[in-house]
């Protein structure tokens, strides 16, 4: 049976098109410095949004109309399963993400909900026989049951610890049989609410000790995915430990696990830590740790992870010309960890966020493309340090200065001359490549 019988193939038909169903700036095999836009933007649809969320909120019931709604347990698993390869090959997605939850109902007897996993993860493989769509990660709910209610490899629980790495373990397998590319672990309850009752040390050492259990059993069984932390500052825990990528990055150095993961970077979570989404992004590329994205954006007004379908050119822009400078996101990808709105309940409501999102992103790598080839922020910011590329800044770059030296430069300085900083205008000229750009 179709789920969304009144959709068809969404094709690219141009900036001109008034078809909603169509795209009007993501043209899948354009190129974009040599990658096409498919190849390029990796988009991937979140099964958690698109078909297991119904549109609750804390002050109501769920709004969604869905085809799979008069289905329970495991029929509805498996009615959601098939809507959801069929919405894949109608987006002409290549991938699609999970948590075990999402895909397979969870019972209380962990013996069972691993059963019922396996059953959908042998429908998944069938389906990938055929299917162009792809899984580009998946990961485990560590937080919705009432189990986790103090965190999961950071709960002062050692069976809960115990039974997360079963589920971790588990998700590893899944991931290897399904062949995913990566496998994220976001920190879900992994925080704390008071220090009053928290040993913050033994909860991390324990999450240390955790990730190196992962990658351990990951090596065991051949599961060759690239790790991935997904930083998150607070919500659903007031001090989530995975707070930003910079807080990442000290955290996997100090456990000695830098070199076995990356970050999956969702700009909803940049702005409640109180960055922008390209800061984020930027922090982890000049570290070599751009993994993935979470493509979505949150709103300034509400302050909580509204996961909204990213539809903000400046920011995709923005980000669009990180991922370039990264040389693409390797085996990542832009994951739409995205949701209609709780009032947009019509199934095609999901065609339509994505054809938002993904033309979003395609008018950002056009841009940011472009941005880079006339080098119009590279030769700025060249020209803007150029004091270390000669003279006593070439020194101190090279080594060759200490503060004697610096000192008895400085005292023989009878003026600085600093450069402006030309903010305006760089926004203008951004302004400008946005207007000219965007339609290809
Ligand atoms: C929640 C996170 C979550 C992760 C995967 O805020 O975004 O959905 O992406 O567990
Ligand atoms: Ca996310
Ligand atoms: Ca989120």
């Amino acid at each position: 049976m179709s789920h969304f019988q009144n959709v068809n193939t969404i094709k690219y038909e141009g900036p001109d098109s008034k078809n909603p169903y169509a795209f009007k700036y993501y043209n899948p095999s354009e190129t974009i410095n040599g990658k096409s836009m498919e190849e390029l933007m990796r988009f991937a649809v979140s099964y958690w949004h698109t078909f297991t969320a119904g549109g609750t909120d804390p002050f109501g019931e769920g709004t969604m109309v869905r085809s799979y709604d008069r289905y329970t347990g495991m029929d509805l698993a498996k009615a959601r399963l098939e809507a959801s390869f069929e919405f894949f090959e109608k987006m002409d997605v290549p991938f699609f993400c999970f948590h075990d939850y999402d895909i397979a109902p969870e019972s209380d007897s962990l013996t069972e909900t691993f059963k019922n996993l396996d059953e959908i993860v042998a429908m998944i493989k069938d389906y990938l026989k055929t299917s162009k769509t792809k899984l580009l990660w998946n990961t485990a709910n560590m937080f919705s049951h009432p189990r986790w209610l103090s965190g999961a490899a950071t709960s002062p629980n050692a069976d809960v610890f115990a039974y997360a790495a079963a589920k971790v373990k588990k998700g590893l397998e899944v991931g290897k049989e399904l062949g995913a590319e990566n496998y994220v672990f976001w920190g879900g309850r992994e925080g704390y609410e008071t220090l009053l009752n928290t040993d913050m040390k033994l909860e991390l050492d324990n999450l240390g000790r955790f990730f190196h259990m992962a990658v351990d059993y990951a090596k065991e069984i051949g599961f060759n995915a690239q790790f991935l932390i997904e930083p998150k500052p607070k919500e659903p825990t007031k001090h989530q430990y995975d707070f930003d990528v910079a807080t990442g990055i000290a955290f996997l150095k100090t456990y000695g696990l830098d070199d076995k993961f990356k970050f999956n970077i969702e700009a909803n979570h940049a702005i409640l830590a109180g960055h922008t989404f390209e800061h984020e992004l930027h922090v982890a590329r000049i570290h070599g740790m751009l993994g993935s994205v979470d493509a979505n954006q949150g709103d300034p007004l509400l302050g909580w992870d509204t996961d909204e379908f990213p539809t903000d050119l400046y920011s995709t822009t923005l980000a669009m010309y990180e991922i370039l400078k990264n040389g693409g996101l390797g085996s990542g990808g832009l994951n739409f960890d995205a949701k209609v709105r709780r009032g947009s309940f019509d199934p095609e409501d999901l065609f339509l966020a994505h054809i938002a999102g993904m033309d979003s992103f395609a008018v950002g790598s056009r841009v940011a493309q472009k941005l880079i080839e006339d080098k119009v922020l590279d030769n700025f910011i060249a020209d803007r340090y150029s004091s270390f590329r000669e003279g006593i800044g070439q020194d101190i770059v090279e080594g060759k200065a200490d503060f004697h030296k610096l000192s008895e430069y400085a005292l023989k300085l009878d003026k600085i001359e600093n450069i402006s900083g030309r903010q305006e205008n760089l926004k203008a000229t951004l302004n400008q490549y946005l207007l000219n750009v965007s339609r290809g």
